[in-house]
């Protein structure tokens, strides 16, 4: 356990990799809008270009989906005059201390991550070493921060054990006490949004299959297709959550409805327990489209002058550094590197 007392401050990121999903707005933006507005802590939130392309990305798709990315953390609620908003390759701290976490982190820990056995695939010769060291470069996001606090959804749970494991370890190996052990913050109806299609496969940026996900910039029509055609069972929904067991797709857009709707499940189920699917979906549709529209036509609106997300993007990379330079140059002076 830690002795030293650090400032409460909040970091978390989302890959630039695709266009935002429902996925990352109720399992990880919605979340970052509320800790910001707690006021409890001060916020970073980052478009994590560098671990995007661990797996390709075309330069020009990457760039664009940078800035809506960006576009997308501001239409949701992100402030930067609340937080600081930045990409990740603006802010250099980041890759120099991963790379001392590359020597700290063990190749049994990493060969460990289920995220990496999944992304890789079977071909895992041809992955890349990024893919691989892509845990190492998430512990050095946040603890260049000495952030406490990161709220993620359920399938960054394994990273965030990593991160507490790599900060230990290297407390221990240079007598300090001076990473902090960040809590992992796992909360909501959504914290793993499932695929339309498949109840058994999380809600991809990344899927094949379009009509697996709702993306941010969907439009209302298309939002109200991909619900209607979104895969469930033939029974009514029940009263209660228990009836949601074994019912995956079910339970998936229960899940969707309470998150969206800022309800706790069992409320969801008092009031449409009993409700067949073709009375649910149209309720569900409603409700996506008054929560999904306005911020997606916020996103189109910040997009037409990309000028400002970048002026945006480099205010933050400017704030970010005030903080990460001075924790990269002590993590220099433990390891005993001459810094000047
Ligand atoms: N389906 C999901 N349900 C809840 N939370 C989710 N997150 C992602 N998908 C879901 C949360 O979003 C944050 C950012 O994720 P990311 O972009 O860094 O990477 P990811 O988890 O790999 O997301 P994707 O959409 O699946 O991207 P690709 O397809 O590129 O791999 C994280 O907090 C994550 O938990």
């Amino acid at each position: 356990m830690s002795d030293t007392t650090f400032t409460p401050r909040v970091f978390s990121g989302i890959q630039p990799s695709g266009g935002l999903t429902l996925g990352n707005y109720l399992g990880a933006i919605k979340r970052f809008v509320d800790m910001q507005n707690e006021g409890a802590y001060e916020t970073v939130y980052c478009m994590v270009d560098l671990h995007a392309i661990t797996v390709w990305q075309d330069p020009g798709d990457l760039a664009h989906n940078t800035r809506e990315l960006a576009a997308g953390f501001i239409a949701s609620g992100i402030d930067p005059e609340k937080s600081i908003l930045i990409n990740q390759s603006q802010v250099p701290e980041h890759a120099q201390l991963a790379w001392i976490f590359n020597t700290v982190a063990r190749m049994g820990w990493m060969q460990r991550m289920t995220q990496f056995k999944d992304k890789a695939g079977k071909n895992t010769q041809n992955a890349s070493l990024g893919l691989f060291a892509y845990p190492a470069l998430m512990a050095a996001d946040i603890l260049i921060y000495h952030a406490t606090h990161v709220p993620v959804g359920d399938d960054q749970k394994q990273h965030l054990e990593l991160t507490r494991d790599i900060a230990t370890k290297f407390n221990h190996d240079y007598g300090v006490d001076f990473f902090p052990l960040t809590e992992p913050v796992i909360e909501g109806a959504a914290t793993r949004v499932m695929s339309l299609r498949d109840g058994s496969k999380k809600m991809s940026k990344s899927d094949p299959s379009d009509a697996s996900r709702i993306n941010m910039t969907d439009d209302a029509d298309t939002i109200a297709k991909k619900i209607r055609k979104a895969k469930t069972d033939p029974d009514a929904l029940p009263s209660e959550v228990k009836g949601l067991e074994d019912r995956p797709e079910a339970r998936n857009l229960v899940n969707i409805y309470a998150a969206l709707a800022d309800m706790t499940v069992e409320q969801v189920l008092a009031d449409h327990g009993g409700a067949q699917f073709g009375a649910f979906k149209p309720a569900l549709v409603d409700l996506a489209v008054s929560k999904l529209s306005p911020i997606s036509t916020e996103m189109s609106r910040l997009m037409a002058d990309t000028a400002e997300i970048d002026r945006v993007l480099a205010r933050g990379a400017e704030q970010a550094r005030n903080i990460t330079a001075p924790i990269l140059k002590q993590t220099y002076d433990i390891v005993g590197m001459v810094s000047g």
